[in-house]
Formats: C-alpha cells, structure tokens, sequence
C-alpha cells in the first residue's frame, strides 16, 4: 500500500506537479479520518467497557492523556516545568552503576541505556515501554507535584514539517526548538543491535537555541554513535541538548504510514515488526527528532522522548483495543533484541526489569492501559 502510493505519487511527479500534491494531499487526507474514526472507536470502547468493571478503574477516574498541541498554553508550561524539575531532583540509581547520572531524570535514561539490549527489537519492547512511561510520569506527579498527564507527540500532523510542530516550534510553550543549524556536516553513522545506518545531516545539528530546555545538560551516552561516551554510556559526559529535525523522516510517520501498521498487522509479532522496523513509525519519530533521539541507547536524554513514547504507547493501544479480546494477552518473541543472545521466549508471566525505577512486573500487568497498574486512556 505505501509502496503502491509512493510509486502513484512519482507518477504524477512525472506527469505533472500540479497533479501530484493532490494526490498526496487525499491520501493522507483519507488516511487522517481513518485513525480519527479508530481514536473514536477505541474512546466508546473504553467507555463502555469500564462500565462494567469490577476492578478499580472507572469512567471517573480514568486519567486521559491528550495531544501536545490540544493541551492549553498553561498546562504545557506546567508539564515543562515539572520535567526541569525532575532535572533537579538528586539521582536514586547508584554511583557504581550509573557513574554519570545526576538526576532523577537522568534515572529513567540510565536504566534504558542499561536495558536497551533488551527491550528493543524484542517481545519487550511494547510492554516495557509502556511502564518505563508511566512511571515517569508518576515521578512528575508524585515527586513534582504535577497535576497534569503524561502528553503525546502526534508525529501525524506535523509530518511535513517537524519545525511547525507545537513540540518543536522553539516557543517557550514547546518542548525547545529545533537545534542550531550546522552546515557542511557528515551524516552520523549509527550501530545498535548489530544493525548500522547513516542518518543524514537535516534541518539542524546542533543545540536546542530556543523556547524550554535549551540549558538542558544531556550527561549520559552516547551509546549508538561517536563521540561515545564513558563507561558505556554511564559516565558522566554533559553536553547541551542537541537536534536535527529530519523531514526526510517525518515522510515516514504520515498519516498513512500509522494506517498501514494499524490495518495490515493482526499478530503482536508482525505489528511490533512493522512498527518497530527502521522504516517505521517509531525510528521515524526518533530519527526527525535528530540529535539526542537518535541514539536507541540515550535518547530518553531528550525530554521530548516521552511524547513521542506516548504516542507509540497510544499506537499499540488503538491496535490493541480494535480487537481487544484476541490481542491484547498477545506475545512473543524473547528478552534479547534479535534473541542475540538466546533467550526464553516470552510469556505472560515473564518478569520485566525497571532497576531503580520499579520492582519487576509481570508482562501480565502491563497488556492493558485499564488494567494491573494503569487506569488511562488516549484523547
Ligand atoms: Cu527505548
């Protein structure tokens, strides 16, 4: 199907520009009512479904997490603030282990860096990430007194242009600009999991000039490129936050693109392949983001790695909820990316690490947003 519009869309390239843009334009137009009717589809199931629930989540206390962009100007700079917050907040994870980190923010990036080999390209991926958010988000509640929910970067609308993004416009209700634009530079060759790629140089390069975070001290990795950071990326290395906002990788989270992983997988396995996959949604939304996010190891050293975990976790979610009975108890795959090297295979009671975060959960605990732990939704 993307191949097909593509090749339609070179087409009328080569036919006629005028045409082509249109073409374009009805394709994502379409695709956008598609994931506008899923989102309405998944809220009356929600509904419906908590009505009749003996567990503790309700229609009443459901906690709804909402889009960047539809969030007002001050319920924005109150999320901001409670994450600079959690950057002066003292580290809990130990100096032998995590030599470099300062922060309690710092925390959640030293346990990804750590766990990184697991929970990427692995039955864990999906899962893990859904906690690892979540109590995030429960460390800005609980330790920095925010009152607000965790928010989501819809890649979908600003796919044509990340700069436009409300999360990246660089106003001081944003999660910080773009980075300072570098020119003549190399691409950054990148190698994790035994996969290697060149991203190359885009709109930015280096650091975060305005709105929020633009003093933000980046202090672990990096892990997936040179100049590698000390003791494995758990050293102390502080450097200014940088980006290098890619529209060559926004084309990769259209509208279209999140249709395609939703409508044309049935299995845990082959959504999580789609969606996983360097052509997909989730390295499309690091690799526009550029800079920090790119490295699968220490990109939560960008703030705006949550939002855009978000809507990766609000992806799975809507997929999950379209057929919950047959797909939310699914999984598979192992512990180690790749099963490189071998692991057990995945089961329901197979126990996730969070380190200092957390005590281990069962995989069980974390299939549904409603369920174990979680009482949230997506709005
Ligand atoms: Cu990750």
């Amino acid at each position: 199907m993307k191949v097909a519009s593509l090749a339609l869309c070179l087409l009328y390239t080569a036919g006629s520009l005028v045409q082509a843009a249109p073409t374009h334009n009805n394709t994502e137009a379409e695709a956008t009512k598609q994931l506008n009717k899923w989102q309405k589809q998944y809220d009356q199931y929600i509904k419906a479904s908590l009505k009749t629930r003996q567990t503790g989540c309700t229609n009443d206390n459901i906690v709804k997490r909402a889009e960047w962009g539809s969030l007002s100007a001050g319920e924005r700079k109150n999320y901001i603030k409670a994450v600079q917050c959690l950057t002066t907040k003292p580290a809990k994870i130990s100096k032998s282990e995590a030599p470099g980190a300062r922060s309690r923010f710092d925390d959640w990036d030293a346990v990804h860096i750590k766990l990184t080999n697991n929970v990427h390209f692995s039955g864990l991926f999906l899962h893990f990430h859904r906690y690892f958010l979540w109590l995030y988000e429960k460390a800005l509640q609980d330790e920095c007194g925010y009152k607000g929910t965790q928010p989501y970067w819809d890649w979908t609308l600003s796919w044509q242009d990340p700069s436009k993004s409300t999360v990246f416009d660089g106003s001081d209700t944003s999660m910080g600009s773009n980075g300072k634009y570098i020119p003549n530079r190399n691409g950054t060759a990148i190698s994790a999991f035994g996969l290697h790629a060149v991203i190359p140089p885009a709109t930015g390069g280096g650091c975060v000039y305005s709105g929020p975070f633009q003093n933000h001290s980046v202090n672990l990795g990096p892990v997936a490129y040179a100049p590698y950071g000390p003791d494995g990326g758990l050293g102390y290395y502080p450097r200014c936050l940088a980006r290098d906002l890619a529209p060559g990788f926004s084309n990769q989270t259209k509208p279209s693109d999140v249709v395609h992983v939703i409508r044309d997988t049935d299995d845990l396995y082959t959504f999580d392949d789609v969606f996983e996959g360097l052509t997909g949604v989730h390295a499309g939304g690091h690799f526009q983001m550029g800079g920090t996010g790119i490295d699968a190891f220490a990109s939560p050293g960008d703030p705006a790695f949550y939002l855009h975990h978000a809507q990766v976790d609000r992806v799975w979610t809507l997929w999950q909820d379209l057929k919950p009975e047959e797909r939310r108890n699914q999984v598979f795959g192992t512990s180690t990316a790749f099963n490189n090297p071998p692991s057990a295979n995945i089961t329901l009671d197979t126990e996730v690490d969070f380190d200092v975060l957390a005590p281990k959960k069962k995989i069980s605990d974390l299939v549904s947003t409603v369920d174990g732990p979680f009482c949230y939704q997506y709005v």
